[in-house]
């Protein structure tokens, strides 16, 4: 048996938590040979509801399960951790302008991002799911000036998985025989999920759809489907946000199948002309526990307004709460290079778990 990792999880006793905490006890998400310490997080006022989801869990008698602590504040929660997930977020409310919730979000993130850099683990990765997640990831990332700006990803797999699914339905094709698709940008209405480069049984996915089909039903169907689940069910998706964090955890992990790319909400290093300092969704390959941009996909006019878009509504919440990122770690998030040997993108600042030795210029993997 392997040691246990610690995982631990904030909003544990919400909708998405409540589909998540079993799968990943139950070995889903880290391997089936991998034993787990939930470190669940909650508010308060919800403790003892996430008791009972903890009861839960100890009845299913799962292997796997080592231990599960409960915990009121982060800073306790997030002692040792290896991962992090961060579900827990000030929901938006009747009337409230997005900026609002930029706003209440933007404390309770750095707030998670102090507790990680002084509480966590030096190697923990970070995935941020609560809403707008990818400048949650920003905020939080901004706040942990001990720890790397590329431990902290934002969920867009579910995108990722929308866009799999919906393009399965319409072609008829099992979803294992679809690849390469990619979800650029921001997890928002404005997210671009990009088709130019997947495939259907090995051939152009492009050639099996229509142009008019792709733009003016594709395309609004996986920006807006978060929404349409909403009006159908009176409840935000849960089950396959589960689902995506779970696919997203064991793909970074675990690694990619070979050929195959996912999306994931990462920080900018210039590729795609994608300006750095922010959350952006790119396609990436995951080895050894880390990812690394898909660099040289070709991008048409078209599909280059599309990025832009997504781009500049992330650079405008960016700047709706730039006066709470500190000054300090502004550079970090700006300042990166790519390292070629192993492809992973190192902080020319020097931060990263691998980056301190001065006689280990590059990312060697080990
Ligand atoms: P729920 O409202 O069911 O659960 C959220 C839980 O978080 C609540 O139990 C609440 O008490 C807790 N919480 C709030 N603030 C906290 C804090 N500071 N520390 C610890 N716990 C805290 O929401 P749920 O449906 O589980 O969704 C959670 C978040 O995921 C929302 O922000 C939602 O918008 C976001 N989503 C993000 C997705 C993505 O793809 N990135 C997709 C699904 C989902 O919409």
């Amino acid at each position: 048996m392997r040691r246990p990792i610690r995982i631990a999880v904030t909003g544990a006793a919400g909708a998405i938590s409540n589909n998540l905490l079993f799968k990943i006890a139950s070995g889903e998400m880290m391997g089936t040979d991998q034993p787990v310490i939930m470190q669940l997080i909650e508010v308060p006022g919800r403790m003892e509801a996430l008791r009972g989801i903890a009861m839960e869990l100890e009845d299913c008698a799962f292997p796997l399960l080592h231990t599960i602590t409960l915990h009121d504040n982060v800073e306790e929660g997030f002692e040792n951790i290896h991962y992090a997930l961060l579900i827990g977020a000030y929901p938006r409310g009747p009337g409230m302008e997005r900026r609002d919730l930029l706003e209440m979000n933007a404390e309770i993130f750095a707030r998670q991002g102090k507790a990680l850099n002084d509480f966590a683990n030096r190697d923990v990765k970070i995935l941020v799911v609560g809403n707008p997640a990818n400048t949650n990831a920003l905020i939080a990332s901004r706040n942990a000036p001990k720890l790397s700006p590329s431990q902290f990803t934002a969920l867009t797999r579910l995108d990722h998985n929308r866009a799999k699914g919906i393009l399965a339905n319409h072609t008829g094709a099992n979803p294992k025989n679809i690849s390469r698709i990619v979800v650029w940008g921001n997890h928002s209405t404005t997210q671009y999920p990009d088709l130019h480069h997947a495939t259907i049984l090995d051939e152009p996915a492009m050639q099996q759809i229509s142009e008019e089909w792709y733009r003016s039903v594709y395309i609004p169907k996986v920006q807006q489907r978060g929404g349409e689940i909403i009006a159908a069910r009176g409840q935000s998706s849960a089950a396959s946000a589960a689902q995506a964090i779970v696919d997203h955890m064991h793909d970074w992990v675990l690694g990619t199948s070979p050929g195959e790319i996912v999306s994931m909400g990462i920080f900018s290093d210039g590729s795609y002309g994608i300006q750095k300092g922010i959350v952006y969704s790119f396609p990436v390959r995951c080895d050894y526990g880390r990812y690394q941009i898909v660099k040289g996909l070709e991008i048409n006019e078209w599909g280059l307004q599309q990025m832009r878009l997504t781009e500049q509504e992330l650079l405008d919440e960016k700047s709706a709460v730039n006066h709470l990122l500190p000054t300090a770690t502004a550079a970090s998030h700006e300042d990166l290079s790519i390292c070629l040997r192993s492809g992973v993108t190192l902080y020319a600042d020097g931060t990263g778990p691998q980056a301190s030795s001065k006689y280990l210029t590059t990312n060697r993997v080990l």
